[in-house]
């Protein structure tokens, strides 16, 4: 498998699942400007939408969206706790998770990296965050994670997004649940060898 990368980008929740998961894969990075890949590619050409995550798989088959991605990279997980079986009530809970994880916590952090975005847009976004971060702050207080005691691909997705909000202003230290997961989360592994492959 090739998972295509940014440096810190939501990228990196794929591959903190694919280390979790004890998955072999190329890393490869992707320019952000020119959308040239490390191996001498045009990424535009893999995934035309122009954005990371992208993952090819070894028969050649593309899959784009982190929700569609990390349900695949659990799904690869002999151990069975980076997500649950497909078709169990726990799996559509899982993607509820992805769901919200996806168009309420990281689409409410993309446009806050633009440099342009007026005060007033900014203020929004913010606020909007941190109405959709209190309500995983309610629901870490009766587990570890965010499916319950085991770590999975939605936890890694969580932990990514929150990675991002010293650069742009969003403050969590009025949410000591989502404080100590962030914590919990970073001393794994996993997420040590995620930074290394992309040199952070
Ligand atoms: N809907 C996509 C969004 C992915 C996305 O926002 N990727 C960002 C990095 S976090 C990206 O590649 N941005 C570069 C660009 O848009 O040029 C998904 O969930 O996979």
């Amino acid at each position: 498998m090739k998972l295509y990368y940014l440096a810190g980008a939501c990228s990196t929740a794929a591959m903190i699942s694919l280390l979790e998961a004890g998955q072999k894969f190329d890393a490869v990075a992707v320019d952000r400007g020119t959308k040239r890949t490390a191996d001498g590619n045009d990424f535009n050409q893999i995934n035309p939408k122009g954005y990371v995550p992208a993952l090819v798989l070894d028969n050649g088959d593309k899959l784009s969206e982190n929700v569609a991605i990390l349900t695949y990279i659990a799904s690869l997980d002999k151990s069975a706790t980076l997500g649950p079986a497909i078709g169990t009530a726990s799996y559509y809970h899982l993607l509820e998770w992805l769901a919200y994880l996806n168009s309420e916590v990281h689409k409410n952090f993309s446009p806050l990296f633009r440099p342009n975005l007026d005060d007033a847009a900014r203020a929004i976004f913010r606020e909007n965050l941190i109405k959709r971060l209190g309500y995983i702050e309610q629901q870490l207080s009766a587990a570890p994670f965010l499916m319950g005691q085991n770590f999975t691909v939605a936890d890694a997705y969580l932990y990514v997004a929150l990675s991002w909000r010293g650069h742009v202003g969003v403050d969590i230290s009025a949410l000591p649940q989502l404080t100590a997961f962030y914590e919990r989360v970073r001393a794994r592994p996993s997420v040590s060898e995620a930074y290394r492959i992309q040199g952070l």
